[in-house]
C-alpha cells in the first residue's frame, strides 16, 4: 500500500490531523493499534478551548458538539470552603476586547465525531494493526510495517504523524535522539464518572488539606469527578461511597450538601506527570500530541495540546504539497513548543497551587491560599489564568 501521509494512532491528534488532510486533498492512511470500540471506551478529557472548537468547525464536524457541548464562561475556585468564581469570558473581553469561552464536551464525543466523518468520506483506517514499525523516517521514502490479521504489511509514504501517545512507538522509533524534560507528580487524580446531575454549573477547582478536587461534567445528567489520591492506592480501595465522602469533605458547604451521589459507571485512577519532548521532527517523521508531550490534566490541556499541534503540523504539511515550500516544516517543532511550553507552564502551575504535595505542610498551605486569594481579588491576576485556561491564540 502507499500513501501521502502515514499517521499512527487514532486519538484526537490522528482523527484531527487525518480530517485537515482529507480537507486539502492529501491522501493519508490512519494505523491504530487498537479496535475502534477500545479507542471509544477511554474516558478522558472533557474540556475544549474555544481554539479547538473553532477548529471542528472549519471542518464542518461542530454540529452535535453545539448541540451537546456547554459553552461554559467561568469556572470556580474553591479553598478555605469558599468558592469564587473566574469569569472566564468576562476577563479575557477587558483583556482583548473579545470575550473567549471554553466548550464542555467529552473526548470520547470529539473521538466520535472524528470517526463518524472518516466515514462518511471513506477514508480509510487500519484498526488493529499491530507490531508497527517506521522505518526510513531519516530518508524520503519512510516504510511503515505492521502486522494486521496474522498477515505483514508495508505502506510506502512520503511523512510520518506520530499521533500514537506517550506510549506509542513513534518517540520510541528516535529515542537515542531526542531530548526529554519530566517532571513526576507524587500523586494521582481518582476519576469518577455518573449519571446524576452536576453539583454546579461550572467547573469548580477545589484545594484542601486533604488534597484537590474537580468537579465536572459531561452533560447535564453525567458528571465527571477526580479527588486527588495516593499513586499506592487502588481503585478496588475506593468504593463509591467512600469517594463521594472525600469529595464532599474537600468542597464548600453548599456543595457538600446540594451533590447528588450515585453509582460510578467508571472510576480509574491516572498518574499525573510534565512532559516534553524535543525535537519534534526528524527527518520526515514527526510527532503530535501526547506523543510529544503530556500534562497534568489540572489545566485541561493535553487534549487542546493535541490540536494545537496538529494545526501547525497541518498547515506546514499542506504548505509542503501545494508549493513544494518546506519553510514551515521546518519550523513545525520550534512553533508547536512554543505553544506547548506555554501550556506545560501552565498546568503545571495550576498543579503546584491547587494540589497537596508531601512537603507542602502547614506553611506551603498558606502560600497556596494566599496565591489562590490574590487571584480570585486581582482583575490582572485573574486575567492570567482566563487566558491561559481558554486558550492562548494560535501563533500562526
Ligand atoms: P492518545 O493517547 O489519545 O491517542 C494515541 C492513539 O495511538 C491511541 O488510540 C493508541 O491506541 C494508539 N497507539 C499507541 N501506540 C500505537 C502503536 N504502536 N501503533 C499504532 N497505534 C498506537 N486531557 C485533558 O485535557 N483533560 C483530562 O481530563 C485528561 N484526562 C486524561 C486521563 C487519562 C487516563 C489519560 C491517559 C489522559 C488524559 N488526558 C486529559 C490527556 C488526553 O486527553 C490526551 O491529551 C489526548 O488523548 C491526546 O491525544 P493523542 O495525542 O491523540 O493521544
Ligand atoms: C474533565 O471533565 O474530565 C476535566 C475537566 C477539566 C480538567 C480536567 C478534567 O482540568
Amino acid at each position: 500500500m502507499k500513501t501521502q501521509v502515514a499517521i499512527v494512532g487514532s486519538g484526537p491528534a490522528g482523527l484531527l490531523l487525518g480530517a485537515l488532510l482529507h480537507k486539502a486533498g492529501i491522501d493519508h492512511v490512519i494505523l491504530e493499534q487498537r479496535s475502534k470500540d477500545y479507542v471509544l471506551s477511554r474516558i478522558r478529557a472533557g474540556v475544549l478551548e474555544q481554539g479547538s472548537g473553532e477548529m471542528l468547525d472549519e471542518l464542518g464536524i461542530g454540529a452535535r458538539m453545539h448541540a451537546e457541548g456547554l459553552v461554559h464562561d467561568g469556572i470556580e475556585l474553591c479553598f478555605r470552603g469558599r468558592r469564587h468564581r473566574i469569569d472566564l469570558h468576562g476577563l479575557t473581553a477587558a483583556a482583548t476586547g473579545t470575550g473567549k469561552s471554553v466548550m464542555v464536551y467529552g473526548q470520547t464525543e470529539v473521538t466520535k465525531d472524528l470517526m463518524e466523518a472518516r466515514e462518511a468520506w471513506g477514508l480509510t483506517t487500519v484498526y488493529e494493526a499491530e507490531d508497527v514499525a517506521i522505518s526510513g523516517w531519516d530518508a524520503t521514502a519512510p516504510t511503515i510495517s505492521y502486522r494486521k490479521d496474522g498477515r505483514q504489511h508495508q505502506l510506502a509514504c512520503e511523512y510520518v504523524a506520530g499521533c500514537d501517545g506517550f506510549h506509542g512507538v513513534s518517540r520510541e522509533t528516535v529515542a537515542d535522539r531526542i531530548r526529554t524534560y519530566e517532571r513526576v507528580y507524587p500523586f494521582g487524580w481518582l476519576g469518577v464518572l455518573s449519571e446524576t446531575p452536576p453539583v454546579s454549573h461550572e467547573l469548580i477547582y477545589a484545594n484542601h488539606e486533604r488534597g484537590f478536587a474537580l468537579c465536572s461534567m459531561r452533560s447535564p445528567t453525567r458528571s465527571r469527578y477526580y479527588v486527588q489520591c495516593s499513586l499506592e492506592d487502588k481503585v478496588e480501595q475506593w468504593s463509591d461511597q467512600r469517594f463521594w465522602d472525600e469529595l464532599r469533605s474537600r468542597l464548600d458547604e453548599k456543595a457538600a450538601d446540594t451533590l447528588v451521589t450515585g453509582a460510578s459507571i467508571e472510576k480509574s485512577i491516572a498518574p499525573l506527570r510534565s512532559f516534553v519532548a524535543e525535537p519534534l521532527r526528524f527527518g520526515r517523521l514527526f510527532l503530535a500530541g501526547d506523543a510529544a508531550h503530556i500534562v497534568p490534566p489540572t489545566g485541561a490541556k493535553g487534549l487542546n495540546l493535541a490540536v494545537s499541534d496538529v494545526r501547525y503540523l497541518s498547515r506546514a504539511l499542506i504548505e509542503r504539497y501545494r508549493t513544494g515550500e518546506e519553510s514551515a516544516l521546518d519550523g513545525y517543532s520550534a512553533r508547536a513548543l512554543r505553544r506547548v511550553w506555554k501550556a506545560v507552564r501552565f498546568s503545571w502551575w495550576m498543579t503546584s497551587m491547587m494540589h497537596r504535595f508531601p512537603d507542602t505542610g502547614e506553611f506551603g498551605q498558606k502560600i497556596q491560599e494566599s496565591e489562590l486569594d490574590y487571584l480570585t481579588h486581582s482583575t490582572p491576576a485573574a486575567m492570567s489564568l482566563a487566558e491561559n485556561y481558554v486558550g492562548l491564540p494560535f501563533e500562526d
